[in-house]
């Protein structure tokens, strides 16, 4: 079975990629490693730096052998928002303690009667022992919802309504998102590569 270090620090991601990685031992990101930088304008740049940077890190510190490293950058795009919170989206409303808070900042920040489309974007770069670095992506459209709704997953979850769903990713299953979501779409994308 072949072995992936998570460079995450997101518990909800890792909940998620533990359900959509099902045929891979998957390593967390040790609690005493560093932080990983992300200092680039667009997923993609992210994901690939903290990738990088979680494999160099690993080769000197490492305590077991892996055979790809795996990083993931995500976020919310809101059309009326010019595309934002977009790769900013964890460090959005950080003044704000709660999610909860967080999305309701969001949600307030939209004017009556704007374009409520949005998307979630993941972007997955993979680091193979050895081998080239590639990406994968995968994204979902929706619209915001009025209002916080649902307590399932994370994040903005609460206040994303998936094309062709009267409920929040808040409110329907992690099974039902994981049947179209970006990360989902993202990891049979990662699939599809590694089983080449
Ligand atoms: P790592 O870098 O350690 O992985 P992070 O939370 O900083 O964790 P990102 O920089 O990729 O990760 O930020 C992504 C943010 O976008 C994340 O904090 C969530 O707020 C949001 N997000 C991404 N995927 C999401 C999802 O499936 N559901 C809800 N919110 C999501």
């Amino acid at each position: 079975m072949l072995k992936l270090l998570l460079a995450s620090r997101n518990a909800g991601k890792l909940r998620e990629f533990a359900e959509l990685l099902p045929g891979f031992t998957l390593v967390p990101w040790p609690a005493d490693a560093p932080e990983l930088p992300e200092t680039g304008a667009f997923f993609q740049d992210n994901a690939l730096q903290k990738a990088e940077g979680a494999r160099a890190w690993w080769q000197a510190h490492g305590t077991e052998p892996v055979d790809a490293v795996l990083a993931d950058d995500s976020g919310l795009c809101v059309d009326a928002l010019w595309g934002g919170p977009g790769v900013l989206s964890a460090r959005f409303a950080q003044d704000l303690a709660s999610y909860t808070d967080r999305n309701r900042r969001l949600l307030a920040m939209l004017p009556e009667g704007a374009d409520r489309a949005a998307r979630f974007v993941c972007v997955l770069a993979c680091v193979p022992l050895p081998g080239e670095p590639f990406t994968v992506s995968g994204a979902v459209e929706g619209t915001l919802a009025f209002a916080h709704r649902g307590s399932q997953g994370f994040g903005y979850d609460p206040i994303f309504l998936p094309d062709g769903y009267d409920q929040t990713f808040g409110e329907l299953s992690s099974e039902i998102k994981h049947t179209l979501s970006h990360r989902a779409r993202a990891c049979t994308a990662l699939l599809q590569k590694l089983h080449r």
